[in-house]
């Protein structure tokens, strides 16, 4: 069987990680894959996790199984984390939520579930998208289609265009919107655009699949989600999948979220069944330790506020790092206005910066972005943002 097999490439975003891991270039500066960095450059575990992990270290009582819906107490914390305690979905019952391995196991469960409801359904991602939604997707047998979102030219959301695409969208479709800090652009709608989003996808009867992937990483925990929101305030039938790998800073324990939302309490347990049934004939359970976590900080009060000082602290850095790269641009160089960069949301950038900018930044000052111009805004620091500035300015005056 194995004779023939011809080695297919892996994900480009995690071979640029590894590229960056062997140079030995000292000054080299990381601002591919998106994980967040402090100010020294490192990727270090938070102090209120470290609490956490404390804490469960000297009360866990057994390593049994969790069961495929996961953590008990998770479900009801992430929702109101998302949504607040009073929020009508939690009061009608009308939300489930099941823990998944990651933001992308939650992405693959939902895929999954559709496949499993409707096998006709497509589903519609934002142009351009995170590489791996087409990948999860096309894994769970979905077609999968792309609306316009990114308006190269004016470095911004292309929403006339994207409204018109939504418009054609079959009604019965799935539709995949990124709660905030939409990665790759770090363009978001705005609240008056998401008013008008949301209003087209309840018109055009889509489901909408919210990936919240980044909440608090924009403007705060309640403003991150104020998008999502209006969504389910205007359909009555949604997917959420979430992600606590970047705000809790959990990236490797793999933990994460699906939510189903149903305009009745019986669809939405029927529904949740049929989730568990997709996670039961993939992994069977989910790995307890991150959900534990999670679940630690967010039910104590004191380590629940510590937590949301330390993801403030990453949020302020990420925005003092984009209006540093604005300023530090605008003095060193008139040749392209970068203001739109500080408007961005989350840890990504769409630079503007050209393939071959990103490959002259690379091959001599050792600066890893991704071919698409996308990089990584906390992997700037007081440290190499000078040289950053210098060696893009250099790399578009040439
Ligand atoms: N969705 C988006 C938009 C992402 O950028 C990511 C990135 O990591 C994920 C989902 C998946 O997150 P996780 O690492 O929790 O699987
Ligand atoms: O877009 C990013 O860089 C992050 C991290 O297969 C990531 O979302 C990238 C690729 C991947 C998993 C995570």
């Amino acid at each position: 069987m194995f004779e023939n097999v011809k080695a297919i490439p892996g994900d480009a975003l995690l071979a640029l990680m590894m590229e960056f891991k062997k140079d030995p270039t000292p000054a080299k500066i990381d601002l591919g894959v998106g994980v967040y960095k402090d100010d020294a450059g490192l990727t270090p575990i938070l102090p209120a996790v470290k609490k956490a992990e404390a804490l469960i270290l000297e009360n866990e009582q057994s390593k049994g199984y969790i069961g495929p819906a996961g953590a008990p107490e998770l479900a009801p914390l992430l929702q109101s984390l998302m949504l607040g305690d009073q929020h009508n979905l939690i009061r009608e019952k009308r939300i489930a939520t099941t823990q998944t391995p990651g933001g992308t196991g939650a992405l693959r469960v939902a895929g999954d579930l559709i496949n499993a409801l409707n096998p006709n359904a497509k589903i519609w991602v934002s142009d351009p998208t995170w590489s791996n939604h087409f990948h999860v997707f096309a894994g769970a047998g979905i077609e999968v289609r792309t609306y316009p979102y990114y308006d190269a030219q004016q470095n911004a959301l292309a929403f006339e265009n994207m409204l018109a695409a939504i418009h054609e969208i079959p009604s019965g479709d799935v539709i995949l919107l990124h709660a905030s800090c939409h990665n790759p652009t770090g363009i978001d709608p705005t609240l008056e655009q998401w008013q008008q989003i949301s209003d087209l996808v309840a018109e055009r009867a889509l489901l909408p699949l919210i990936d919240c992937a980044y909440q608090g990483f924009g403007d705060g925990l309640e403003e991150d989600v104020q998008g999502l929101k209006l969504i389910l305030e205007k359909s009555p039938e949604a997917l959420i999948t979430t992600s606590c790998s970047k705000n809790f800073g959990l990236y490797n324990e793999r933990i994460g979220a699906l939510s189903v939302v149903a305009a009745e309490p019986e669809h939405c347990n029927n529904v949740f069944s049929q989730a568990c049934n997709c996670i039961r004939a993939n992994y069977s359970n989910p790995p307890a330790h991150g959900a534990a976590i999670v679940t630690t900080i967010l039910s104590d009060q004191a380590l629940r506020q510590q937590w949301e000082t330390e993801l403030s602290e990453m949020r302020t850095r990420i925005h003092r790092m984009r209006t540093e790269l604005v300023k530090n641009l605008s003095a060193l160089s008139d040749e392209r206005d970068f203001s739109f960069i500080a408007a961005q949301k989350g840890m990504f950038s769409y630079s503007g910066l050209s393939r071959d900018e990103v490959k002259y930044l690379k091959d001599k000052y050792a600066i890893y972005a991704v071919d698409s111009g996308r990089i990584n805004i906390a992997g700037i620091n007081d440290g190499n943002l000078g040289r950053l500035s210098q060696a893009i300015a250099e790399a578009i005056d040439r």
